[in-house]
C-alpha cells in the first residue's frame, strides 16, 4: 500500500463519513458545523466524500463552506485532530483546505495504532476492483498534472465539470450490476492484511456491515452520514463501538 498515514488513536476516537456536504446550499452543511461545535473528541476521523464535490481552494469562498471551516477548526483549537481522507467526490482536497478547516488530508487512508491492534481506514472506493473502468478514471483524475489543471480552471467551468461527473457516475453505477460496483471482500482482504491490521474500517456504500474477512480483520463499513451506524467511537479496551453520530454531540435543551 502506498504512503500509507500511521497514527496513534486514543481512546474516544471517532470515524465519520460520507456526508456529501453540499456547500452551495448554505442550509445543508448546518448540522455537521453545529455537530463538530458540540463534540468532545481526541481525534475525528473523516474518511472521504466529506464534500459532494470539491474543486479546489476557490470552493472555500462558498458561504457553506466558510461556516464548516470554522467549525472544523474551533473544534480543532479545542484539541481535537481531525483527519480527512480523500473519497471519491473530494480527491481535490489539498493544503489550501488543510489551512482553512486546520484538518489533515490523507491520500491513501489511515493506519491507527491502539489496544485493539491496527485499525486500517480507508474510504473504500479502492476496494471496487471490478470495476475496472472507474479504476481507470480514478488513475487519472488522481494524476498530479490533471489535479493541477482541475484546480486552476475558472470556478464557473469546475463547478459545470463536477455536475458533469456527478450525473455521469449516476448514470454508469446505475448501468452496471451491483457487484461489479461494490467493495471486494478479496480487496478488503487484501488491503487488511499488507497493512497488519486487525479491523479495517470503510463508508463509501453507505450501509453498514460488520463481517469476519479471511485474514481473520474484522470488516466494518458504517453508514453514511445521519444513518443510525454512522459513527465508530473508540473504547478504553481497543474495541469499536458503533453509534450514531448525533448521539455523541446531542444538543443540550
Ligand atoms: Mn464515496
Amino acid at each position: 500500500m502506498k504512503s500509507l498515514a500511521r497514527v496513534q488513536f486514543a481512546p474516544g476516537t471517532v470515524i465519520i463519513g460520507d456526508l456529501h456536504l453540499d456547500l452551495f446550499d448554505p442550509d445543508h452543511p448546518a448540522p455537521f458545523a453545529a455537530w463538530c461545535r458540540r463534540l468532545d473528541a481526541p481525534r475525528l476521523v473523516i474518511l472521504g466524500d466529506l464534500f459532494e464535490f470539491w474543486v479546489g481552494r476557490k470552493q472555500l469562498r462558498v458561504a457553506g463552506a466558510r461556516d464548516v471551516m470554522a467549525a472544523m477548526s474551533e473544534l480543532a483549537a479545542r484539541g481535537t485532530t481531525i483527519d480527512v481522507l480523500w473519497g471519491n467526490r473530494d480527491f481535490l482536497l489539498d493544503r489550501h483546505f488543510e489551512r482553512a478547516s486546520s484538518a489533515r488530508v490523507h491520500r491513501n487512508g489511515l493506519l491507527g495504532e491502539h489496544a485493539g491492534g491496527p485499525t486500517l481506514v480507508l474510504h473504500g472506493d479502492e476496494l471496487c476492483t471490478l470495476d475496472v473502468g472507474y479504476q481507470r478514471f480514478k488513475r487519472i483524475a488522481r494524476a498530479a498534472p490533471t489535479r493541477w489543471l482541475a484546480t486552476h480552471l475558472p470556478f464557473e467551468r469546475q463547478k459545470k465539470i463536477a455536475a458533469g461527473l456527478r450525473s455521469q457516475s449516476v448514470r454508469s453505477v446505475a448501468a452496471k450490476a451491483v457487484p461489479t460496483k461494490s467493495m471486494q471482500a478479496s480487496a478488503a482482504d487484501q488491503a487488511a492484511r499488507s497493512a497488519g491490521a486487525s479491523v479495517l474500517v470503510c463508508g463509501h456504500a453507505h450501509v453498514f456491515r460488520d463481517e469476519p474477512l479471511p485474514s481473520g480483520a474484522r470488516w466494518k463499513v458504517i453508514d453514511g452520514w445521519e444513518g443510525e451506524r454512522d459513527a465508530l467511537v473508540l473504547e478504553e479496551d481497543g474495541g469499536w463501538n458503533v453509534r450514531a453520530s448525533r448521539s455523541l454531540a446531542p444538543v443540550l435543551e
